[in-house]
């Protein structure tokens, strides 16, 4: 019988390491910050060969859409499946595990049924006070930079910039006083000077180590952090591109009948030299500024191209699910807009392309609608993996059946979100319209503000149509009123429930540390509206606090000290001011 037992358990084993052996790679590549200005999504003067032949073996979504036009939140989307609304989580600088502690990450659900998980680049947004999440990966996740420059002229010298301080979460709390970096920077240099170059290289001994490693397979998220800001590529990216070729914008207006809110200006721009409100509006400004978005976005598609030889030369490819994801759109002057941070097409609108060997049908588009939150039950199906279940809201649902038939339609709607000010916006895009509904979370509807955009009619979302077809509008909110009401998570509950049985020494670190930070800044006469400003009255009592003789310092705070970062939490006051 123990016999019998022994050998059981030996072919149980066998067949599992035998599944597992069977299961495809997965190579997750994330973009930040690429809208579809790409070749194989019809524009004529993008230069991205090697996203174009990534499309031509899978299916390339056409109408795809992120659900919040911002890094972090929409890393979070994506990476837990969960849509802002539900998981309360707005902004930059809070990580997730605040809005919902035990959630189980796409890679920790992959490391559960025996992936390698592994992160390269920009995968979690770290900076702005937030940090990744290890719990995720296999291994500790290799960051790249953002914000890089290799000419001392760009940043003043040589100096820390404010944007590089942001995403490295160092002086968080003197940021205005930090120079600002240039908006693009031109240099004769190797692919590898810049991050995304060194990204490359890093996935092709990753992938070569798990060619060696074949009874496990590899789940592979690489987050390529161009064409982000600031459009520092090689010059010969740039030397690629005819500046004179780039339309402007045609409609550099607020959309008529808007709410002023709903718009934006300046923010995360204008923290670029030499770009003001004002020369942002000049045509040589503009042609500039949409070469170096085009010229960052051939550097990375090239750079995506190596690691695609790579897993050819592998003969890893065969047996590995590619999905190419960008993490918002961009406004190119649009509108008037610049960078993402709306509720509008340009800024919502991303590309989705995923490739899977034997399933997915090869070089084919489709109109059916997807979100991000779509790509975790997807890939899990594709991996025949269960489907995941949570503990957090699981909003997606799988692509799979339009992977395999493009034509077919499994939902009339996509759902997207933004802040502004004390209220939120929250939308969908069906194929026609799109409505937002712009309110305080848990106002009553009869509160709300309406924009409707009829983009059969008016493809540049140019009028709010909402006053003169109150039919449509009330249509679409009666569809957006299936959808839960959206969450608000309260900053202290957020330190409660993140730090789960340390909550009462840090239940009293905390409340004395908000209080402190609101009093500092009121008895300074200082408004408590932006963010960066927040954050230093935050961080400085933070280390007054811990400085106190006879003070325990807070688990959280000591190991935030020993990592260089002590942000005691991300401290951002509910005005939903833009966070750059
Ligand atoms: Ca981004």
């Amino acid at each position: 019988m123990k016999h019998f037992l022994w050998l059981l358990s030996v072919l149980v084993l066998a067949a599992s390491s035998l599944r597992a052996q069977d299961r495809p790679n997965v190579l997750l590549i994330l973009v930040d910050d690429l809208k579809p200005v790409i070749g194989c999504y019809g524009d004529p003067l993008a230069i991205t060969p090697n996203i174009d032949r990534l499309a031509a073996r899978g299916v390339r979504f056409e109408r795809a859409y992120c659900n919040q036009a911002v890094c972090a939140p929409s890393r979070n989307n994506l990476l837990l499946g969960t849509r802002s609304t539900s998981l309360g989580i707005y902004s930059l600088g809070q990580n997730f595990r605040l809005g919902a502690p035990d959630a189980v990450t796409m890679p920790q659900y992959f490391m559960r049924h025996n992936y390698r998980t592994e992160a390269i680049g920009k995968v979690l947004h770290t900076g702005h006070g937030n940090h990744d999440d290890l719990a995720s990966w296999s291994t500790p996740p290799l960051h790249e930079k953002v914000v890089e420059y290799l000419l001392p002229e760009n940043s003043a010298g040589g100096k820390l910039t404010r944007e590089e301080a942001f995403f490295t979460n160092r002086t968080l709390d003197r940021i205005q006083s930090l120079p600002r970096g240039s908006a693009w920077e031109v240099a004769d240099v190797e692919d590898n000077a810049y991050a995304d170059g060194r990204i490359a290289e890093e996935a092709i001994r990753r992938l070569r180590a798990a060619k060696r490693r074949p009874e496990q397979p590899l789940f592979l998220a690489l987050g390529f952090v161009k064409p982000h800001l600031p459009f520092t590529a090689p010059k010969k990216y740039w030397d690629m591109h005819d500046p004179n070729a780039f339309q402007l914008a045609s409609d550099q207006h607020h959309p008529e009948g808007a709410p002023s809110y709903a718009g934006k200006r300046g923010g995360e721009m204008v923290n670029y030299a030499p770009l003001t409100l004002d020369n942002l509006k000049g045509e040589e400004m503009q042609r500039q500024l949409i070469h170096g978005y085009y010229a960052a976005a051939t550097f990375t598609d090239t750079q995506i191209g190596k690691v695609l030889d790579e897993l050819d030369r592998l003969e890893l490819s065969k047996n590995t699910v590619i999905v190419l994801w960008g993490d918002h759109g961009w406004h190119l002057g649009d509108h008037g807009y610049w960078t993402k941070h709306t509720n509008y097409e340009q800024a919502n609108r991303i590309p989705i392309i995923i490739a899977a060997p034997g399933v997915a049908a090869a070089g084919r588009a489709t109109l059916q609608l997807a979100e991000t939150v779509d790509i975790y039950p997807t890939l899990a199906e594709l991996a025949g993996l269960p489907t995941p279940d949570g503990p957090q809201s699981i909003d997606g649902m799988s692509l799979v059946p339009v992977l395999r038939d493009p034509s077919r339609k499994i939902r009339d709607h996509a759902y997207h979100c933004y802040p502004r000010g004390d209220r939120l916006g929250r939308a969908i895009r069906t194929e026609q319209y799109r409505l937002v509904e712009w309110k305080k979370i848990s106002d009553p509807v009869e509160s709300a503000d309406y924009e409707l955009y009829d983009y059969i009619n008016d493809p540049g979302e140019k009028r709010n149509v909402a006053a003169e077809r109150p039919k449509v509008v009330s249509q679409l909110a009666s569809v957006l009123a299936r959808h839960p009401e959206a969450k608000r998570v309260r900053r202290r509950r957020w330190a409660f429930e993140h730090l789960g049985n340390r909550a009462e020494p840090a239940q009293r670190a905390c409340a004395g540390l908000e209080a402190c930070a609101v009093a500092q800044r009121s008895a300074k006469g200082l408004p408590l509206t932006r963010r960066a400003n927040g954050i230093g009255a935050a961080n400085q009592t933070a280390r007054g606090f811990c400085r106190r003789p006879g003070t325990a310092m807070p688990y959280f705070l000591r190991r935030r000290r020993r990592a260089g970062n002590f942000m005691p939490w991300a401290w951002t006051p509910d005005t939903g001011s833009e966070v750059p």
